[in-house]
């Protein structure tokens, strides 16, 4: 067939078209949907951050959705990056139980999920991907010993549990507790929820002052936002926080740190929130077809009197 001019001419047309189109494909920023537990602490404020501003910088299209503290709200979240065909979700559950069911759409419509921060209970492994976090246990565990040579294994502590049903809490808990089996005249007298909120722990330790007044030698807070707000339900009732007081907590946030530098915390326990790289450099991997850690857990440490002022200025959250 003899092509006319004008013919060519459509056909170079299309031919370039097609191409381009082919590129732009090939070339679309990944899409991924993060379905966050809600805006707690000040812990979580850099963890959403670290995940944001690191998508952008890849110049993923990341469908951010704040669960605000609720089960239900994630669970909608995963169905609507469902239906909205992201490449992969990552997603860090609020509580360990009740996910399977919202799992196993992700996993019937072929999107890999990547638990991030806190870990699940499943009666199903093959339901996600991988696990990317902090090793709970070893922080209550690092948080009983410190404490136990800190006030020689003698002492009346009150603890301020973080969210009913999540794994920080329920590790937390038990490993701290399991560390103190050890030291007989170490005994946790009071436990209670403050929702790893600052008002939670203020509410709570105010609560425990009026309960047991001068009882209480030492508090463990699951994290450092309901510590700083116990430091100041102590202060308002007269007492000084870090010296009538000994308080161990988790997290080391700035906040936390600046405490520990101020004398009113004396210990914090680090867990680090800053992995969205980790997170998309898994993602990418996954979506390669590679192998992948099935379970990876951040380095933390830890800070107190003895070297909090050293870390203050260089702290990234
Ligand atoms: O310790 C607390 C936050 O899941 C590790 O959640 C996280 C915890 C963190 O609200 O501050």
């Amino acid at each position: 067939m003899k092509l006319t001019p004008l013919l060519k001419i459509y056909l170079v047309g299309f031919v370039a078209t097609a191409a381009m189109l082919t590129q732009a494909a090939d070339q679309k920023p990944l899409k991924i949907g993060f379905a966050q537990t809600g805006a707690e602490s000040a812990w979580r404020t850099a963890n959403s951050e670290s995940m944001k501003s690191e998508a952008a910088k890849r110049g993923i299209d990341l469908k951010f959705s704040d669960g605000q503290g609720k089960q239900e709200n994630q669970i909608r979240a995963i169905r609507s990056f469902v239906t909205q065909h992201v490449d992969a979700i990552v997603l860090a559950p609020l509580v360990e139980t009740g996910w399977d069911p919202v799992l196993r759409e992700a996993k019937r419509a072929g999107i890999p999920v990547v638990i991030t921060d806190r870990t699940i209970q499943t009666a199903d492994e093959s339901l996600y991907a991988c696990f990317i976090g902090s090793d709970f246990s070893s922080e209550g565990r690092m948080a009983a010993d410190w404490l136990a040579a800190k006030v020689k294994g003698k002492g009346r502590i009150v603890e301020l549990q973080g969210t009913p049903g999540s794994a920080p809490a329920n590790d937390r808990r038990k490993s701290f507790g399991e560390a103190l089996a050890k030291y007989p005249d170490l005994k946790i007298i009071d436990s209670q929820s403050g929702d790893f909120r600052r008002t939670g722990g203020k509410e709570v330790m105010e609560a425990f002052i009026k309960k047991h007044g001068k009882d209480i030698d030492i508090l463990y807070a699951h994290n450092d936002d309901m510590a700083l707000g116990a430091v100041q339900a102590i202060e308002e009732a007269g007492l000084k926080p870090g010296k009538d007081i000994i308080i161990v907590s988790i997290d080391a946030v700035r906040e936390g740190v600046q405490a520990v530098v101020d004398g009113k915390i004396n210990c914090t326990v680090e867990c680090n929130p800053l992995f969205g790289p980790k997170v998309y450099d898994t993602i990418q991997h996954l979506l390669a077809g590679e192998k992948v850690e099935r379970k990876s857990f951040n380095k933390d440490e830890l800070f107190d009197a003895t070297n909090a002022a050293a870390v203050i200025a260089s702290r990234k959250y």
